[in-house]
């Protein structure tokens, strides 16, 4: 059975359309397919490496209100658009992975880019939690891993081991947690729940 869910999320600063399939890795059935459009080309950057290296179809859409009030700057909008496009996916991730079952529910992702490394692991658990690194380029870059975490109910760590270009740093690190995603949402073949306490 195939693994998708579509949200849509609309808040005061934000109207987001968001589609997922898990199971679009290559040598699968279906076809993987990315649309990313979000108002901030670096965020479409990466979210499209995540879904490309995580196997996943994404269609993304994110439409900001910035006409809405005059206090509402450039800045407070690209702050909400990276937060709420973060929760919008983990909360179409969590629907589409659904019952924690027969997956390997653990990740670890290593990705280079150039002369940056980065690490992910995740831990598909229920219990929300992330530790990122502070070094990331920005610090829009951890608070989208943070809000990724929380609205999907993942364990995350993310490690930028590496790294000079920011750039490069953020991009590594996006692959990483792609990579990591792979590996957790992997199904096993079987039906087991992956934990000694029988749910997830
Ligand atoms: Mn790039």
């Amino acid at each position: 059975m195939a693994r998708q869910a579509s949200i849509s999320r609309t808040t005061n600063e934000t109207q987001i359309e968001v589609s997922i399939n898990l199971d679009c890795a290559p040598g699968s059935n279906t076809k993987q397919t990315i649309d990313v459009s979000t108002g901030i080309g670096f965020l479409d950057h990466m979210y499209t490496a995540l879904a490309k290296h995580s196997g996943m179809s994404l269609t993304l859409k994110c439409k900001g209100d910035l006409w809405i009030d005059d206090h509402h700057t450039a800045d407070k909008l690209t702050y909400s658009i990276l937060q709420d496009t973060a929760i919008a996916l983990g909360t179409v991730f969590k629907d589409a992975l659904g019952e924690v079952r027969g997956i390997r529910r653990y990740g670890t992702g290593y990705a280079p880019l150039d002369e940056a490394l980065s690490r992910a692991v995740i831990d598909i658990c229920s219990r929300p939690y992330c530790r990122e690194d502070r070094d990331l380029s920005t610090e829009m870059i951890p608070h989208i891993f943070y809000s990724f975490a929380i609205a999907s109910g993942c364990t995350l760590h993310v490690d930028v081991l590496r790294g000079e270009n920011d750039h490069h740093k953020a991009e590594s690190a996006f692959k990483a947690l792609a990579l990591a995603i792979r590996q957790a949402i992997e199904r096993t073949g079987g039906d087991d729940i992956p934990s000694t306490k029988g749910v997830l």
